[in-house]
């Protein structure tokens, strides 16, 4: 039998981390905590703009994608909910689907209207200069609310392709007062306690302008609709050059901070898997969560962390399984951050020393931390190993073919 020397790895850790006066339990307790949402889209068929690749094992349907998305769960411990997106996810009976979720030991999370495919809205749709057309978009944003109640999820997540593609096409004031106007609407409309999530995006499928192209105008809406309103940050809808973190650190400061889309903004948009191109933003995102976690001066924090990736090249349940453990590791870094050495150096105005502290955390191997943890939860210490050994992707091929 093969020595499991990241056991040996793990004691090594534990000392190293007591040494810095890390309390290791509550690092612990706080990555079994993290709820890391997948997307029910990310385990269908995808493509770019050119071509879809149709997988035979891909999930055909919503209870397909339930099932992969118990599978990740199962393997992982991080993914105990699912975001579903309506028409994608539509069925007859809600009721019956939560409790197909429950039984499979997940939860549905996030439910997300689809605000985009439908030919009405070629040139938008809560912002549309058309009153039927915005009609019929608030009144699929109200399905999606009954949707909530149903499934028993606390949280709607908006994403709108609004914009215009021309100068000249449409008149921007006009556009942010008809969209004001349809939040404020669905706002009415919300469950008590339930949170309405805003997403921002820069560019795509509108070239010339998106209606809400970025966090400060997110914040914005939210503002004029109440504290139910909070910004959805997608990693991926960023220019290049953008600081997420410090957009993050911001928005806690404000109290609006929703929620997140895990992945990467390589090419400003969603889809390529988070911590594959710079895992350093993600720990450092973390960070400012962290640290604003253990700020008495801050409100408690209530984040949805959601991943919106679809894999293409990737076999689908591997990428995620890959995701959430990348999320868990980014997240264990940011936890044993000496939150107050870094203070001291900032005050000591030393950023060589400051940074060093934040390296000496995220240069800390923790993939023995996170075996411990799975296998602490009894779960394989290897959850991609595991799956693969699983059999898994045999039968679904066969079954879904
Ligand atoms: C749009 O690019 C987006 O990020 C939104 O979150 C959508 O809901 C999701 O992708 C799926 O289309
Ligand atoms: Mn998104």
């Amino acid at each position: 039998m093969m020595k499991e020397v990241w056991k040996d790895k793990y004691e090594i850790l534990k000392e190293e981390l007591a040494q810095r006066g890390v309390n290791l339990e509550e690092v612990k307790e706080s990555i079994k905590d993290l709820n890391i949402e997948t997307p029910s889209w990310g385990y269908s068929n995808a493509g770019t703009r050119f071509a879809t690749f149709e997988e035979a094992y891909a999930a055909r349907n919503v209870e397909d994608r339930l099932e992969d998305a118990a599978k990740v769960q199962e393997l992982t411990g991080g993914s105990p909910s699912v975001a579903i997106h309506i028409p994608w996810d539509k069925t007859s009976d809600y009721g019956k689907l939560r409790e197909k979720a429950e039984r499979l030991g997940v939860e549905i999370g996030a439910v997300n209207p689809n605000l985009f495919e439908d030919y009405d809205y070629k040139f938008g749709s809560l912002a549309h200069p058309d009153s039927s057309v915005r009609q019929k978009a608030v009144d699929h944003v109200f399905e999606c609310i009954d949707v909530m109640r149903e499934v028993n999820s606390d949280v709607l997540s908006l994403w709108l392709a609004d914009g215009t593609n021309y100068p000249g096409q449409d008149d921007f004031r006009d556009r942010k007062n008809r969209l004001e106007n349809s939040f404020s609407r669905i706002y009415d409309e919300l469950p008590d306690g339930a949170k309405m999530l805003i997403e921002y995006k820069p560019f795509e499928p509108a070239f010339y302008h998106t209606d809400i192209a970025d966090w400060g105008m997110s914040l914005n809406y939210c503002n004029k609709l109440g504290e139910q309103a909070k910004v959805l940050v997608d990693t991926g809808h960023h220019l290049k050059g953008t600081n997420i973190e410090h957009i993050v650190s911001f928005l806690i400061d404000e109290v609006a901070l929703g929620g997140f889309h895990f992945n990467n903004k390589k090419y400003a948009d969603d889809d390529l898997t988070t911590g594959s191109i710079n895992p350093y933003e993600i720990f450092l995102i973390f960070q400012e969560i962290v640290k604003a976690e253990s700020d008495p001066d801050v409100e408690d924090l209530d984040i949805s962390y959601m991943v919106d990736q679809m894999h293409i090249i990737k076999n689908k349940l591997e990428a995620m399984i890959q995701t959430v453990n990348t999320v868990q590791k980014l997240y264990a870094k940011a936890l044993i951050v000496n939150q107050t050495a870094l203070e001291e150096e900032q005050k000591n105005l030393n950023p060589v020393k400051a940074e060093e502290v934040l390296k000496e955390a995220y240069e800390t191997d923790v993939d023995p931390l996170i075996k411990k943890i799975m296998v602490e939860e009894g779960r394989s210490p290897e959850p991609l190993k595991a799956f693969r050994e699983s059999g898994y992707m045999e039968k679904i091929t066969q079954e879904r073919s």
